[in-house]
């Protein structure tokens, strides 16, 4: 007999089809009275597999007093209450390496697309300028500029690699230091003001809390570029969008916001930004590859072996 699994939302279809494979699913999302939908599994189920955004609560894993595995798609955790699950003695898995290429090739296009002012540059042409006005106006070079990783994990050596591949020299800060042959700063402010690319890939939750503030911004001035690829929990967004409304930076490339899917739309005005819809592992290789460790971890569970990415 297959075990029962709750899945707490819509899932990449792949993954949902292995899961159906492997699993008893039944989906919180579709259940039109959560609390009797979670009553009458509760006796029964033993593992959840999340996404992302949708996380696990205190509440959630009460309703679910069985739970022995949370699973989550994504490397993030910072949506699942870990301080409950450790309490109530869950262990929660993630799915980290697998996307650090992908996320590395976006924090680079979000980079090279701000400081050469790409899209524009595409627009300019499409909109019939280029012969109209004459050659579009020049932009700012990646070679030689230092890139300030806030973060440097394993994504964001996959950055550091990158940038070093395009000429630019590394900074980092980490809470504690590494032994990387890169310049350590030992804040964020000391980071931001070496740095004419800040590069967020800290992780999301009360720790990073808006670590990058005013204080970040104005040392990062108004030559430097802010990117991030982490959470927008991570930047003041509504003091993000002041500076670069009134130019006190050069301008952001962001691949996540506070509120997604949901995008103060003062941003889109804004031509010293460039703004991605969270598609940092969008591709079907590394959605895939997520999808696998996710089933994967939720297999090894419950064939009584250790999981194979426990988040610590
Ligand atoms: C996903 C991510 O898009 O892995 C993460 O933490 O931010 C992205 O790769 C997101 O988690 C949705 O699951």
């Amino acid at each position: 007999m297959k075990a029962d699994l709750v899945v707490t939302t819509r899932i990449y279809a792949p993954t949902q089809q292995r899961l159906d494979a492997e699993f008893a699913c039944h989906k919180l999302h579709e259940a039109a009275d959560r609390a009797a939908f979670l009553k009458k599994l509760a006796p029964s189920v033993r593992g959840l597999a999340t996404f992302g955004p949708a996380g696990a609560d205190a509440v959630l894993m009460d309703a679910l007093p069985k739970l022995e595995i949370i699973s989550n798609f994504g490397v993030g955790v910072d949506a699942i209450d870990l301080d409950a699950a450790k309490k109530r003695g869950i262990i929660v898995t993630n799915t980290p390496d697998v996307l650090n290429d992908c996320v590395a090739d976006t924090a680079m296009a979000l980079t090279v697309n701000v400081m050469r002012k790409f899209p524009q540059a595409e627009g300019y042409l499409r909109a019939g300028q280029w012969a109209a006005k004459g050659a579009y106006p020049l932009t700012t070079s990646l070679g030689g500029k230092t890139m300030g990783v806030l973060g440097l994990g394993r994504i964001g050596e996959a950055i550091a690699k990158r940038a070093q591949a395009f000429g630019m020299k590394i900074r980092y800060h980490n809470r504690h230091k590494k032994d990387v042959a890169h310049a350590y700063d030992a804040d964020a402010v000391t980071l931001a003001k070496n740095s004419d690319v800040l590069m967020i890939v800290t992780p999301g939750g009360a720790a990073t809390d808006r670590l990058v503030n005013a204080k970040v911004l104005d040392a990062l001035g108004p030559e430097g570029y802010l990117v991030n690829i982490a959470r927008g929990s991570v930047v003041d967004e509504p003091v993000l969008l002041k500076y670069l409304q009134e130019k006190k930076i050069a301008g952001a490339g962001l691949d996540v916001f506070a509120d997604e899917p949901r995008v103060p739309p003062a941003f889109f005005t804004l031509d010293n930004a460039v703004l991605f819809p969270h598609v940092g592992s969008a591709t079907t290789e590394t959605r895939t590859a997520m999808g696998n460790l996710q089933v994967d971890n939720l297999l090894a569970h419950f064939a009584g072996k250790p999981v194979l990415t426990r988040v610590a």
